[in-house]
C-alpha cells in the first residue's frame, strides 16, 4: 500500500486542511464548530450558487495524525481521514455519527434487457431509465436505526429510507410515489438514528441520485454525473438544530410581506377583466378572507412574457388599481421561455445582448414551450440575470404585487434541451448538465432582485423548479398535483420534507391541479391545508371549477370557517416567519422536528406542527369523521373545546366533515387577531393572546408587513408573559409607530384587557 510519512499527509491553511490521500487531494473546511465542508481538487475550484458570502466562523481546530489517520477536531466534533480517502466522523462524546463504507457495492436491482424494454414500451408501459448519474459515488455506512429527512419536494412518505430519488428539475405530472424526481433538486438530506443526528448537503448542480437502503440495507450511496466532490456534513443535536445550521449555509426564508400570509384564489386561467372582476367580488359578497388573485398564462399576449392581451384586459393598470381598491392584490405568472419573433421587444433584444442559451456552434437554441417555437434566456450569466430584473418594471408599473415563475425546470415540449446545450456559469461557457439544476434558481434570484429594485418591498415570487438555496428569494408550490385523496395525503410529507429542506414558505395546489375536485375532497383540503404557509387553491383548465362556492353548502361555509381561523392566527404565522430568519426553522414542521427520539412520530405522515406549539391531524381519507391522532410528550389542549389530553399516547377523536382536529402545546401563548377579509397591518391596533394551561411566555413581532425597513430596527417586539399570579406584557423593543393602543390576555374565557400608556411606554389594566 501506498505509505505517506507524517510530514507530508496533509496541509493545514487557517482552518482549511489539505489531506493527501490515495484517492486524490481531500479538502476539508471548518465552517463553524458543527458544519465541515469537504471537496476534491476539481470541487475546490468552483463556486457556488447555492451558499453566498463567506460562512466560515473562527474555530479553535486542531489536526493531528493518530494511526496513520489524520484528525480533525473541533469543539463539537472530530473528523478521522486515511490514506485511503475514507472518513469518519465522530461526535463530541466519541460516538460515530457518520462513517464511510469500506465494502464494495452490491449491485441488486436486476435491470431489463434493451430487448424486455422496447417490449414493455410496445404494451403501453413508461420504462423509467436507471440513473446514469454515476461520474462520484460517496457511500456511507447504513445503521439499522438510520431514518433519512429533506430532499425537498419528492415524492412519497416522510422517512426517506429505502427509496431512491433523483435530482434532475422535472416538470412531471405524475406524482406517485414511485416517482423518483420532481421539479425541484435540493440534495441535502438529514439522517438520524434518535440519538445523533446531522445533514450532508450535497452542494452540485449536475444530476444526481441518492439510493437511501434499496440496493443495500449496509449502506446508502449519492452517486452524481459530473463536477467535483462537494459536500458539507453538519452535525445537530437533534432535527431541529440540522436545519438551522443548513440554513446558515444557504440562507433563510426571508421575511414576507404579510399581505402574502392571506388566501390566495387561482384558476388556469382566469382569462378576461370580467373573470376577475366576478371572483374577486364572489369572495367579498361570501366573505371569504382573500388577499390575492392569480393570472395564469392567458392574460398575456400570445403567451409573450411581459406583455398583455389588450383584447381580455384592455386596461390592466386599471384593473389592478380598482382592485387595490377592494383590497386585493394580483399576482402575474412569467414563463422562462421567450417567443422567437422578430417583432418581439423581449425576444430581439436577448438576440442582440446575446442572453439566450446557445447550439455548440453558438446559433441561439430552440425548443417550443407555451408560445410556440422559443428560445431560453441564460440565467447563469450575470448580464442575463440584470436585464430579466428590468423586465419586472413592466409588471410592477402596471401594479402587480408579485410574480410567479413556472416551466422553469426548464420545461420543454419539443424533447429533453441536448446534453451539448450551452449554458454560461457566470462568464464560463458550459452545458445545460451544469446549469439545468440552477436555472429556476437563477431565475427565481433575478425576479427577486427586479422586483426589490422596483418597489422597495420584500418581493413576492413564487417559484416551481429551485435549487438548494433558492428560499432566500422565492416561494414554492409543488406544481402539478391531482385532485385525489393521494395527492393529499401526500401534501403533509411533501410540505414537512420542503420546510426541513430550508423551505418554509411552500404550499400546494388546495383542491387539487389535474382532475376533477369534489366537495369532500376540496373541503378536507382546505383543512388539512390551512396551516400551509402558502395557501392558494389553483386548478387546471379544463377540470370542474374549484373556488369555495362551487359546492354549495356545506362546502362554502367550511371553507369560509377555515380561511377565518387563518386570518384569526396570521399573526402566529408572521411571528414563526420573523423567528424562522434567525433560527431556519419552517412553519410546518413534521413531529420529527422537536420529538426525534419518539420512535412513533419517525414517519408519521398524517400530523404535523405549525411551530411547535400547534398541532394538526387532518382527515385525509373520504368517508372518515373519527381518526387516531398521536400526541407527543407532553400535555395537549384540544382547540375547539379545550379538553386535555396527557401526551405520548394515541386517541380517537372526532373529525365530523367541519372539523379539524387541532391541538395546542401546554403553556402555548396564542395571538389572535379579530376575523377580517384582508390583511390590513394599518388596521392594527388591537390583539389578543391566549393562554393554554397554567401559564407561559410568548414573543410577538410587529412591523410594517411590507419593506425592509425591519432590518434598521423599525420593528417592535412584544413579550406576553402569564404565570399563576401574574400577567405581564413588555414592549422589549419599540422601533416601529405605532404600537397596539390595547392587547388582551385570555385564559379560558377570562379576558383582561391592557392598554398602552405612552407616558411611561407600558401597557396597563385601566
Ligand atoms: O403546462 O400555466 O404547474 O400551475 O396553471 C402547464 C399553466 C403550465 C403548469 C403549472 C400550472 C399552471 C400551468 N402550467
Amino acid at each position: 500500500m501506498f505509505q505517506l510519512n507524517h510530514v507530508n499527509m496533509y496541509e493545514q491553511e487557517h482552518q482549511t486542511v489539505k489531506i493527501n490521500t490515495i484517492k486524490g487531494n481531500l479538502w476539508l473546511t471548518a465552517l463553524t464548530p458543527e458544519i465541515i465542508h469537504i471537496q476534491d481538487d476539481a470541487a475546490h475550484a468552483t463556486n457556488s450558487y447555492a451558499v453566498e458570502g463567506n460562512k466560515q466562523e473562527v474555530v479553535p481546530l486542531t489536526v493531528a495524525v493518530q494511526d496513520g489517520k489524520v484528525e480533525i477536531t473541533t469543539p463539537k466534533l472530530r473528523i478521522e481521514i486515511d490514506q485511503d480517502g475514507y472518513l469518519d466522523i465522530f461526535n463530541e462524546h466519541d460516538q460515530v455519527v457518520l462513517a464511510d463504507y469500506r465494502g464494495q457495492r452490491e449491485k441488486t436491482v436486476v435491470q431489463f434487457s434493451e430487448e424486455q424494454q422496447e417490449l414493455l414500451k410496445a404494451e403501453g408501459h413508461v420504462v423509467v431509465k436507471q440513473s446514469t448519474a454515476s461520474k462520484l459515488e460517496v457511500v456511507k455506512v447504513l445503521n439499522t436505526n438510520d431514518h433519512f429527512y429533506g430532499l425537498g419536494d419528492k415524492t412519497g412518505f416522510l422517512d426517506k429510507r429505502g427509496y431512491t430519488y433523483d435530482n434532475w428539475n422535472t416538470d412531471e405530472p405524475n406524482q406517485g410515489e414511485e416517482v423518483t424526481k420532481l421539479y425541484k433538486s435540493i440534495p441535502f438530506l438529514i439522517g438520524t438514528n434518535g440519538i445523533t443526528t446531522y445533514g450532508l448537503f450535497f452542494d452540485n448542480s449536475f444530476a444526481s441520485h441518492f439510493d437511501l437502503g434499496k440496493e443495500s440495507t449496509k449502506y446508502f450511496y449519492y452517486t452524481v454525473a459530473g463536477g467535483g466532490l462537494d459536500y458539507y456534513f453538519m452535525l445537530g443535536s437533534n432535527v431541529a438544530d440540522v436545519v438551522t445550521n443548513y440554513t446558515y449555509l444557504t440562507g433563510r426564508t426571508p421575511l414576507p410581506q404579510k399581505w402574502a400570509l392571506g388566501y390566495h384564489q387561482s384558476r388556469y386561467s382566469y382569462k378576461t377583466e370580467q373573470d376577475v372582476y366576478q371572483v374577486t367580488q364572489k369572495l367579498r359578497e361570501l366573505q371569504l378572507p382573500c388577499d390575492t388573485v392569480h393570472l395564469d398564462i392567458d392574460y398575456m399576449d400570445g403567451y409573450r412574457v411581459f406583455t398583455v392581451d389588450k383584447n381580455r384586459f384592455p386596461d390592466m393598470k386599471r384593473l389592478l388599481a380598482d382592485l387595490k381598491t377592494n383590497h386585493f392584490k394580483v399576482v402575474t405568472i412569467i414563463d422562462p421561455g421567450v417567443k422567437k419573433d422578430d417583432q418581439y421587444h423581449i425576444y430581439c433584444e436577448g438576440v442582440k445582448a446575446q442572453l439566450f442559451a446557445t447550439n455548440p456552434d453558438r446559433s441561439v437554441y430552440t425548443n417550443s414551450v407555451w408560445p410556440g417555437v422559443s428560445v431560453y434566456p441564460d440565467f447563469g450569466q450575470a448580464k442575463t440575470r440584470q436585464w430579466w430584473a428590468c423586465n419586472q418594471k413592466f409588471l410592477t408599473d402596471l401594479g402587480v404585487s408579485g410574480v410567479w415563475n413556472d416551466m422553469n425546470e426548464p420545461a420543454s415540449f419539443n424533447g429533453p434541451i441536448p446534453d451539448e446545450t450551452v449554458f454560461f456559469d457566470e462568464n464560463q461557457p458550459t452545458t445545460i448538465q451544469k446549469m439545468h439544476n440552477l436555472y429556476g434558481h437563477n431565475m427565481a434570484r433575478a425576479t427577486y432582485a427586479g422586483f426589490k429594485k422596483q418597489t422597495g418591498n420584500r418581493p413576492f415570487v413564487i417559484t416551481r423548479a429551485a435549487y438548494a438555496g433558492t428560499q432566500k428569494y422565492s416561494t414554492v408550490w409543488t406544481g402539478d398535483n391531482r385532485s385525489s385523496w393521494a395527492a393529499l395525503q401526500m401534501m403533509i410529507p411533501q410540505l414537512c420534507n420542503l420546510g426541513l429542506s430550508g423551505f418554509s414558505f411552500a404550499g400546494t395546489d388546495i383542491g387539487g391541479f389535474l382532475g376533477d375536485t369534489n366537495p369532500e375532497l376540496l373541503t378536507r383540503w382546505i383543512e388539512a391545508g390551512i396551516f400551509s404557509p402558502l395557501l392558494r387553491n389553483h386548478s387546471c383548465a379544463g377540470t370542474r371549477m374549484q373556488e369555495p362556492w362551487q359546492f354549495g353548502e356545506p362546502t362554502l361555509a367550511i371553507y369560509r370557517k377555515y380561511l377565518q381561523l387563518r386570518y384569526q392566527l396570521i399573526d402566529y404565522l408572521y411571528d414563526l416567519f420573523a423567528q424562522g430568519e434567525s433560527d431556519g426553522l419552517p412553519i410546518m414542521r413534521p413531529l420529527v422536528t422537536h420529538y426525534g427520539t419518539d420512535p412513533e412520530v419517525l414517519n408519521l405522515n398524517d400530523e404535523f406542527l405549525v411551530g411547535s406549539d400547534l398541532l394538526v391531524a387532518p382527515v385525509v381519507a373520504p368517508g372518515v369523521t373519527k381518526r387516531m391522532v398521536y400526541l407527543p410528550e407532553g400535555s395537549w389542549y384540544d382547540y375547539w373545546t379545550g379538553y386535555s389530553y396527557a401526551g405520548q399516547a394515541y386517541y380517537l377523536v372526532d373529525a365530523p366533515l367541519d372539523q379539524l382536529p387541532l391541538f395546542v402545546k401546554d403553556g402555548a401563548i396564542i395571538p389572535l387577531r379579530p376575523v377580517t377579509e384582508y390583511i390590513d397591518v394599518q388596521a392594527e391596533n388591537m390583539i389578543t393572546f391566549k393562554l393554554w394551561g397554567e401559564q407561559g411566555t410568548y414573543h410577538h413581532y410587529q412591523d410594517n408587513g411590507a419593506d425592509f425597513a425591519y432590518q434598521n430596527g423599525e420593528y417592535n417586539l412584544y413579550e406576553i408573559k402569564m404565570t399563576a399570579n401574574n400577567d405581564a406584557i413588555r414592549l422589549m423593543h419599540h422601533g416601529y409607530q405605532p404600537v397596539y393602543r390595547q392587547i388582551n390576555l385570555q385564559r379560558g374565557d377570562l379576558v383582561i384587557s391592557f392598554y398602552f400608556d405612552a407616558t411611561v411606554q407600558t401597557y396597563k389594566t385601566k
